[in-house]
């Protein structure tokens, strides 16, 4: 096998985003590309001679081709060894479980999370720290810088090592590991819930429907709700992860997954309905007929966790990032738990989480997790929730009623404007930050603007700090509008807008979100010119 030094140069644009590095497939298959991240990476954390590292993908088209890529340059450049999931897959919860259980160096995820897949869609890498965690902006920093100065890479020559058959084999003096991607995280679920009242609940003649959206939830969901838990056959839909997706955008929410939102809102609806993402990270949380915005769904396991028994004990605190909604901050006051606001992306929860002071954290795109590994986890959300559902008896609307009257209801809705022109979309953003001063006492759309800022965030642990993460509009009253240009996009910029009211009304807590927020929505069009300068009549989807 030899061992060779490949010249390259800098590639323009290899900055992580929100979560690592997004971009067209075509661009990562292009010359020296993937290579040369994968080198920065490397660079980025003082090389890999005589480390341990976790690799594994969510089987998006270019997964087995790039980790075979990763594999070769690992080797050359003196890894001790790889963990790899069969077949390069491997779901982000779990790679960040195998990370802290087998206490690696950190590992490298292929994906591109929930943005669709295939040779004309995304790819993405991204590397998690020794704590299981995405890596931090410190972190993501020196990658990036790696990438303005990379001059080579050095990377063997060999044949395609053999991912399908478990076990060790060696590429040069690195050992590959090939294990089970579902073994040790099941057996991790199984120490935090009750599986017993959950097999339960199901024997009873509870119906659930799990969505996997052709993605790397599949396996596991059918091991653990289907083998493990009893659910019948058939409970776990789109079970087979294809590189495409079944040419589906595997982003759960009721746009995406509206092949379960039929199902959950028809005739014969199962009892629960829950879907997840391309890497399995995000979950969505649906009952029959009843659908659990994302922030509604932070809120209510933080209330209810304690039936569960790996949360028995109660919360040490909760985190949310900004632009979810206020509904668990409620939560925390009445239980009087901390209650963290960060930034979007779960890389800003990490220190959170390490130094004890959040055991849940959320956010409103679909993330909800635990301090039990370091990324947001679907199907540690869709356990939690069928735990409570054991141990409650009650169903997902009746959960949802009991909450809104202890707690009010957080109306809440995100409008995303997808592909905008790039300048277009700065120059809202820009326009907004110019008026901080001028914008508290106006009205617009029969709401008076209370205040206007951008979020920045000191992380109470490092003391890091993160400036530019949303503008906010505070409204009389306790209305919110936030907007965001989205950090995991491939073309164009996306413009998120997220949409808030306080309702403690108990007569009127079953309005619809998009109805209930009208005047915040029409106001935040007034203040931001979001038609006029997308050119949009509205925006292509409302979760
Ligand atoms: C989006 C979400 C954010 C999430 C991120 C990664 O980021 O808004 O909450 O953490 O995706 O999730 P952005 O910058 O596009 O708003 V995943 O499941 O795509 O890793
Ligand atoms: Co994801």
């Amino acid at each position: 096998m030899e061992r060779i030094t490949v010249q390259t140069q800098p590639i323009e644009g290899q900055k992580p985003g929100t979560s690592g590095l997004r971009k067209k497939t075509d661009v990562f298959m292009g010359p020296h590309y993937l290579e040369n991240f994968v080198q920065a990476i490397f660079t980025g954390i003082g090389g890999v001679e005589g480390k341990t590292l976790v690799l594994g993908g969510d089987g998006r088209y270019f997964n087995d081709r790039a980790a075979q890529v990763i594999l070769r340059m690992a080797a050359a450049q003196g890894c001790a060894r790889i963990i790899v999931g069969q077949n390069a897959l491997m779901s982000t919860p779990a790679a960040s479980n195998m990370i802290r259980i087998r206490q690696t160096d950190g590992g490298i995820i292929m994906s591109a999370s929930h943005n669709p897949g295939g040779p004309k869609e995304d790819f993405g890498v991204k590397f998690n720290t020794p704590n299981g965690g995405p890596a931090p902006e410190e972190v993501t920093n020196r990658i990036f810088d790696a990438t303005r100065t990379i001059g080579s890479y050095d990377i063997l020559v060999s044949e395609d090592i053999d991912l399908a058959t478990l076990g060790e084999t060696r590429l040069a003096d690195m050992v590959v590991e090939v294990v089970d991607p579902v073994a040790d995280y099941a057996a991790l679920m199984e120490k935090l819930f009750d599986f017993d009242a959950i097999a339960g609940l199901l024997k009873g003649g509870f119906r659930i429907r799990f969505d996997a959206m052709h993605a790397i939830t599949g396996p596991y969901a059918k091991a653990i709700l289907e083998e493990r838990l009893g659910a019948p056959a058939g409970s776990v839909v789109n079970a087979v992860p294809s590189p495409d997706f079944g040419g589906g955008h595997p982003d759960p929410n009721p746009i995406w997954a509206k092949e379960l939102m039929d199902v959950m809102y028809g005739d014969d609806a199962p009892d629960f309905g829950a879907a997840s993402d391309g890497d399995g990270d995000r979950n969505m949380i649906v009952g029959r007929g009843a659908y659990v915005t994302p922030s509604d769904s932070l809120a209510l396991l933080a209330a209810n966790a304690h039936l569960a028994p790996g949360y028995a004990a109660g919360l040490k605190g909760v985190a949310r990032s900004m632009p979810t909604s206020g509904a668990v901050d409620r939560v925390a006051a009445k239980r009087g738990l901390d209650c963290y606001e960060t930034p979007t992306g779960w890389k800003f929860f990490g220190n959170l989480l390490d130094a004890g002071r959040a055991t849940l954290c959320g956010e409103e795109s679909a993330g909800t997790g635990s301090d039990h590994v370091r990324e947001k986890d679907g199907l540690w959300a869709v356990l939690l929730w069928l735990n409570i559902l054991a141990a409650t008896g009650k169903s997902v609307q009746q959960m949802l009623d009991d909450h809104w009257a202890e707690f009010g209801r957080n109306y809440y809705s995100r409008h995303d404007y997808e592909g905008v022109d790039n300048a277009a979309a700065e120059g809202l953003m820009d326009n907004l930050r110019a008026r901080f001063d001028s914008l508290p006492g106006q009205s617009f759309a029969g709401r008076t603007v209370a205040s206007a800022d951008e979020f920045a965030y000191d992380d109470p642990v490092d003391g890091s700090h993160s400036a530019g993460q949303g503008i906010r509009i505070g409204f009389e009253g306790g209305g919110r509008a936030v907007f965001r240009l989205s950090g995991t996009g491939t073309v164009g910029a996306t413009l998120r807008v997220y949409l808030e009211d306080l309702c403690e009304d108990p007569a009127a807590m079953h309005r619809d979100p998009q109805e209930a927020l009208s005047d915040i929505i029409a106001a935040a069009d007034a203040i931001a010119g979001i038609s006029e300068r997308t050119g949009r009549n509205g925006p292509d989807v409302r979760t």
